[in-house]
This record gives C-alpha cells, sequence and structure tokens, in this order.
C-alpha cells in the first residue's frame, strides 16, 4: 500500500485529493501537510493523520517523509496566477524552491512526486487551438514562468537522478468544495455562486475569451491514475495536457440558464487577469495523456454544470 504525503493538503486540490486518496489508499496512509494558518478541519482533520509540513522548509519535509515512511509526495504548494503577480518572489519561493526541497526529500528518500503544473505554462507564442504536448513555452506571467522551471526541474530529477516525477498541466479547475483563490480561471467558479444565491455575475474575463477548465472529480482521477500509471508506457513525465472542456463565459452562463433562465450577466473587464487569459492557450490537445495512461475525462460543461448547481444549492442552503 502506498504511504502518501499532501503537501498543501487544505488547498482547492489538496482538500479533495486527500480524502480520495485516503478512500483508496486508507485513511492512516495519507498524512495531510498543511502550513500554520492553514489548518486542516472537520472530516479531514479527523479522518487521518495530519503535520505541519511547509514547502518552504527541506528539514520538515523529511521529517515527516521519514517518520510516515512516506513514497509518494503530491506537493500541490503554489500561489495562482493572478497573486502570483502581486508577489513574484514569493510565488518563485513557493513554486521552484518549494519543489526543489521536495524533489531532494524524494531523492534521498525514494519517493514519487506529483507536482501540478498549468496552461499557465504557456504563453502568447504558443499555439493557440488544440495546443500540442510538446510546444513553445514563453510565458509572460510568474506563475508560468515558475511552472515551466517546475517541469524542467522535475524532468531534470527524473533523468539525472532517477526520481519517479510525474505532472500535468491543468486547466481552469471547477470545485463546489473548496474554492480557488487568485486564479485567472477563478470566474468559473463563482459564476456558480452567483447563480444559486440569486445574484447577477459581474464577470471580469471578456465574452469570446475560451479558456481549458476541468470539474474536479476529473482533475482527481488525472493524479491518481498518472502516479498509478505503467512506467514503461511514459513517454513524457513533466507535464501532460490534459483536457475535458474549453468555454468562453457566455457559453457557461447559457450552460447555466438552462437550469436557471433569469440568470443574467455583465462584463467589467479586469485588465491583469484578461491580460493573463489572453495569453493562455484556446484548448489544449491531451492525445499524448489518452495514449501514455489512458486520461479519459468524465464530464463536459453540461453535466459539469448540472452537478455544481445540485451540489452547490445543498451546500448553501
Ligand atoms: C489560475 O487561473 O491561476 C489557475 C491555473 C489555470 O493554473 N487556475
Amino acid at each position: 500500500m502506498k504511504k502518501i504525503l499532501v503537501i498543501g493538503a487544505t488547498g482547492q486540490i489538496g482538500s479533495e485529493l486527500t480524502m480520495e486518496l485516503r478512500g483508496i489508499y486508507g485513511n492512516e496512509n495519507v498524512v495531510a501537510g498543511y502550513i500554520v494558518g492553514a489548518e486542516p478541519k472537520g472530516e479531514l482533520l479527523e479522518s487521518g493523520p495530519a503535520e505541519i509540513c511547509d514547502v518552504t522548509d527541506a528539514g520538515a519535509i523529511a521529517e515527516v517523509v521519514r517518520k510516515h515512511n512516506t513514497d509518494t509526495i503530491y506537493n500541490l504548494a503554489a500561489l495562482l496566477s493572478v497573486v502570483a503577480e502581486s508577489k513574484p518572489r514569493l510565488a518563485w519561493k513557493i513554486g521552484v524552491d518549494g519543489l526543489w526541497n521536495v524533489l531532494e526529500v524524494a531523492r534521498e528518500n525514494g519517493c514519487a512526486v506529483f507536482t501540478p503544473s498549468s496552461i499557465g505554462s504557456f504563453g502568447p507564442e504558443t499555439p493557440r487551438d488544440a495546443t500540442p504536448q510538446d510546444t513553445v513555452q514563453r510565458p509572460r506571467t510568474i506563475y508560468g514562468v515558475s511552472k515551466v522551471t517546475t517541469e524542467l526541474l522535475s524532468d531534470y530529477y527524473y533523468n539525472k537522478f532517477g526520481v519517479d516525477t510525474r505532472s500535468v498541466r491543468f486547466p481552469g479547475l471547477i470545485s463546489n468544495v473548496t474554492p480557488p483563490g487568485g486564479g485567472t480561471t477563478d470566474y468559473a467558479v463563482d459564476i456558480y455562486y452567483a447563480a444559486v444565491k440569486g445574484e447577477k455575475f459581474v464577470c471580469p474575463i471578456a465574452e469570446g475569451t475560451y479558456m481549458d477548465m476541468m470539474y474536479m472529480p476529473d482533475a482527481l482521477d488525472a493524479c491518481v491514475r498518472l502516479m498509478e500509471a505503467d512506467p514503461t508506457r511514459l513517454v513524457h513525465r513533466n507535464g501532460f495536457n490534459i483536457a475535458s472542456m474549453s468555454f468562453e463565459p457566455g457559453q457557461i452562463c447559457e450552460a447555466i440558464r438552462h437550469h436557471r433562465p433569469d440568470f443574467e450577466i455583465t462584463y467589467q473587464v479586469d485588465a491583469l487577469k484578461q491580460s493573463i487569459a489572453s495569453s493562455w492557450p484556446n484548448s489544449l490537445d491531451d492525445s499524448c495523456a489518452r495514449a501514455e495512461w489512458d486520461w479519459n475525462p468524465r464530464f463536459d460543461l453540461e453535466s459539469m454544470t448540472a452537478d455544481m448547481l445540485e451540489k452547490l444549492s445543498e451546500r448553501l442552503r
């Protein structure tokens, strides 16, 4: 049975991934690593072990790994794209120096490492539609620069030291559990909260701006499936394009109107978010992930919208 440490276990992905992994590998085998100020609560705290584990503290990571005999680290610590622009040094410290700490601990203790990359690792010179797996990566944001670096550093540790590093390039993630904070794609979560509360949605992203998005259950499946994949089938490692849907704000609004016909949207474009969104691809080609580890998402815009509205309505009731 795997022994897993999730760093960033109380964040948007971590809070759900930790519970998913506990369901698969057993509660006691999945440690929720968190930082002071973002402590686990409720089921996340009660269902399994939790340890303070700051990604910027290599000694703390090593201690937790040794104490729990960890063999797999999910390293989810990162600042999202918009907030990273206002704290570039911190974004680098967490995203790149933090990963370096994780990789060193992994090298010394024989751990596999999963680190998410992002559609933010692409930039304006990247082919926009059906963006290939291997293509130009010259992002203009510090988030993107750090994501490209994490892909390269992870490949370096695999090629040089044999550390089993794997990653995916996540699109915008949509979840009804833990909201994101400080991302360019956050509007696609906020819009559902507005719909369920019966409010008009003021969209910070311009009509016609396409970005890849994904429902959280598919994102969690990607994390597990890739780390379980037969290594002999992996031609790529860091990081795989994965995709399930691409839409612009008007289309998500239309999908919501199938359930809430009176739902309204207006646009008040945020210059920073828009400039980031405009530099990202419209849609990714994920054929390598499909061929190398059977990536196969379940949700499209319609099925995600139905599920989001139902679950959020229950939660906010
Ligand atoms: C962001 O918007 O910063 C993230 C991402 C696409 O990586 N959701």
